[in-house]
C-alpha cells in the first residue's frame, strides 16, 4: 500500500489534520518531522524544545540527558500546545506518545530503526554508556510502538522503518500522500 488510510477517531471542529511524530531517541523524530513539516507547509512542534523553553521540567536528569515533567508541568505544557493543535496543521514530534490527548492527532508515524543503526547514531550523538544501553532496550523492546497501540486508534498508528535515507524520503512521501487523501475526504 502506497499510502495510509485516512480514518480519524476524532475529526474534531478541526479543519488541517495534526501529525504526531515518535519512535525512541535517534530513530529520526526531528529529521522525519522537520521534513513533513516543510512538505505539507505545517508547524513543526518539538516539544523538547518547548519543555526547555518554557521551563516545564522539574529538573535535569544528568546521567540519562533528560528533563523530568512532573504533573504541574505536563498540564502547563498541554495547555501551551491545546491552541496550536486546536487550529490544526501541526507535525509534533516527541519521544512519549501518551502525553497527549488522543483526540489532537488524525495521523500517528512511528520511526523504528534496526538495533546497530541506532547504536551508531546514539554513540555519534555522544550518549554515555547508560543513556545508549537505555535507549537500546526501548527500542529493542518495543516500547514506544506498544505505548503509541495503547493511546490511539489502531487505524491511525503506522509504525514505519527509518534506518537510511531511501526511508525518510519514502515516509515524507507517504505523509503527503496522507494529507492529499485527508483534504479531500475532509473537503
Ligand atoms: P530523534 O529526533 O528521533 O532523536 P534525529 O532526527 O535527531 O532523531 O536523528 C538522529 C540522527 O540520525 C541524526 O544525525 C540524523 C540521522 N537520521 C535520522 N533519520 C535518518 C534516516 N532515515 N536515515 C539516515 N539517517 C537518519
Amino acid at each position: 500500500m502506497s499510502g495510509f488510510e485516512t480514518e480519524s477517531s476524532s475529526g474534531a471542529s478541526r479543519k488541517k489534520a495534526n501529525i504526531l511524530v515518535t519512535g525512541t531517541p535517534g530513530t529520526g523524530k526531528t529529521t522525519t518531522a522537520e521534513q513533513v513539516a516543510e512538505k505539507l507547509g505545517f508547524r513543526n512542534v518539538n516539544v523538547g524544545q518547548l519543555v526547555k523553553d518554557n521551563n516545564c521540567y522539574e529538573e535535569h536528569d544528568d546521567t540519562f540527558d533528560t528533563y523530568l515533567i512532573n504533573d504541574g508541568d505536563e498540564d502547563k505544557l498541554l495547555d501551551l500546545m491545546e491552541p496550536m493543535l486546536k487550529e490544526g496543521g501541526c507535525v509534533v514530534d516527541f519521544h512519549s506518545p501518551e502525553l497527549f490527548p488522543e483526540r489532537w492527532f488524525d495521523l500517528v508515524l512511528v520511526l523504528r530503526t534496526d538495533t546497530e543503526i541506532l547504536y551508531d547514531r546514539l554513540t555519534q550523538r555522544g550518549y554515555s554508556d547508560k543513556k545508549r544501553n537505555e535507549n537500546m532496550e526501548c527500542e529493542i523492546m518495543q516500547v514506544i510502538i506498544e505505548e503509541t497501540r495503547e493511546a490511539y486508534d489502531e487505524n491511525i498508528v503506522h509504525e514505519l522503518p527509518s534506518n537510511n535515507i531511501e526511508d525518510l524520503e519514502s515516509n515524507v512521501n507517504r505523509a503527503h500522500q496522507w494529507h492529499e487523501a485527508f483534504k479531500a475526504n475532509s473537503a
